[in-house]
């Protein structure tokens, strides 16, 4: 098995050859420049007119239907843009004033409390980095299905930097009165979208968030509250928060009995699968694009886990024959999406490229043939199998369905 080491060396060797190749021939000199006068300032950033990196709409659009998916291929660093997170929703995005909204807290408590937004912001604040991923993300894996792009199978996926109150905080206010084991929260969504959550989350690390990226939520994210459960499902977020009421049991509330169950091969359903076990994906090269012939690339990707921090990333480009190590780019944060990148030096011929991920806790990665061992194929939610992509040789990118 080649060493990443010996695989960094020749890569290396590579990319100066890549580089000269890719430069203009004889002496270069710097292009001339016209002196116009630029654009004036602005008040509120938009990105340079030439770059369309853009949401992939879910073919239903109905407002109960429709999702929209981070293009994961097209993205930098560990960081999801707000304006390309992605989007679920089950009753389109409300439009909620922020001067009226409340979110309210009662049932087993000993003081009901009701929050607007302004009362959230004057409590001590936390800003904290974690993804979120829709618990039916690469859902047609599941059934071997192959998928255009890392978009368009991977892309319920994002991470922000959060802003708001722990959980944990509001509950000491409220008091929780015996027998207050779990907590019902609600949105303010034509769904009433709700879940109910174990009280263990909200004094482990649960947040309500009011600002992502360093401004207000967006409105597709759940303007002006949402709660924010690190790790865990995308749909337990629940967004436009308005209400939290703690109770003893759950309350098979629509979204956790005909929704977000996951059907074992015996015919009975898992409930309550929160947790987003560890997954990582190739995102460069990803299907949909095209090498520009042999030589230097780096292969770059995104892994997370909901355990906690990513430990090693290892990448093959033999389809899972060899692995050589990743090299993870700063930060590694716990619960957040985390870049990794290796050089790769393409001989021009078939190669099938896949990535596998380790958690802190040890938790590896599984095979899609291990998943489906333990859940069959109509789990439907929750796949996070190693997948692959095959490099043909004209460099088009294709799914491998591993
Ligand atoms: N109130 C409300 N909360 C919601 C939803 C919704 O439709 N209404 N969708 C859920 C689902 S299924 C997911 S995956 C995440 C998506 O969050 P995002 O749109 O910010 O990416 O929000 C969850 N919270
Ligand atoms: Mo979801």
């Amino acid at each position: 098995m080649e060493t990443s080491r010996r695989l960094f060396l020749r890569a290396a060797a590579a990319v100066s050859g890549a580089i000269a190749a890719a430069c203009r021939g004889g002496a270069p000199q710097p292009q001339p420049q016209p002196s116009l006068l630029g654009a004036p300032v602005s008040r509120y950033g938009e990105r340079a007119p030439f770059e369309k990196a853009a949401r992939l709409l879910s073919q239903t659009t109905t407002p109960e239907e429709a999702s929209s998916r981070t293009p994961l291929g097209e993205i930098e660093g560990m960081i999801t843009p707000s304006s390309l997170h992605f989007e679920r929703h089950h009753a389109g995005v409300p439009t909620l004033d922020p001067r009226e909204h409340e979110l309210v807290i009662h049932g087993l408590v000993e003081r009901p409390l009701a929050f607007k937004v302004s009362d959230l912001r004057r409590l001590p604040s936390v800003s904290r980095i974690y993804f979120i991923e829709c618990s039916g993300n690469s859902g047609p894996a599941w059934l071997g299905v192959a998928s255009p792009s890392a978009q368009a199978l991977h892309g319920l996926t994002s991470c922000s930097e959060w802003t708001g109150v722990p959980l944990s905080v509001l509950f000491e206010e409220a008091g929780i009165a015996p027998g207050g084991e779990w907590f019902v929260a609600e949105g303010a969504d034509a769904c009433r979208l709700s879940r109910s959550i174990p009280i263990a989350k909200a004094w482990d690390d649960a947040l309500v968030v009011y600002a992502q990226n360093g401004e207000a939520l967006r409105p597709e994210q759940g303007y002006p509250l949402r709660l924010l459960l690190p790790g865990w499902e995308g749909n337990a977020n629940v967004k436009w928060l308005r209400r939290i009421k703690v109770v003893s049991e759950p309350y098979m509330t629509r979204d956790e009995t005909s929704k977000y169950t996951d059907l074992m091969p015996d015919g009975r359903a898992r409930q309550f699968t929160f947790l987003i076990e560890a997954k990582s994906t190739i995102t460069r090269p990803s299907g949909g694009q095209t090498l520009g012939g042999p030589g230097f690339y780096e292969i770059s990707g995104l892994a997370w886990s909901g355990l906690g921090r990513i430990a090693r990333v290892e990448v093959s480009t033999d389809g899972g024959a060899t692995w050589a190590e990743a090299t993870l780019q700063e930060p590694v944060l716990p619960k957040a999406h985390t870049r990794f990148t290796c050089p790769w030096r393409w001989d021009g011929r078939e190669a099938v490229l896949a990535a596998r991920c380790t958690d802190e806790t040890g938790y590896v990665q599984p095979t899609r043939a291990q998943l489906v061992a333990e859940h069959g194929i109509n789990a439907a939610y929750h796949y996070n199998g190693i997948q692959g992509w095959r490099v043909q040789p004209d460099g088009t990118v294709v799914d491998a369905v591993l």
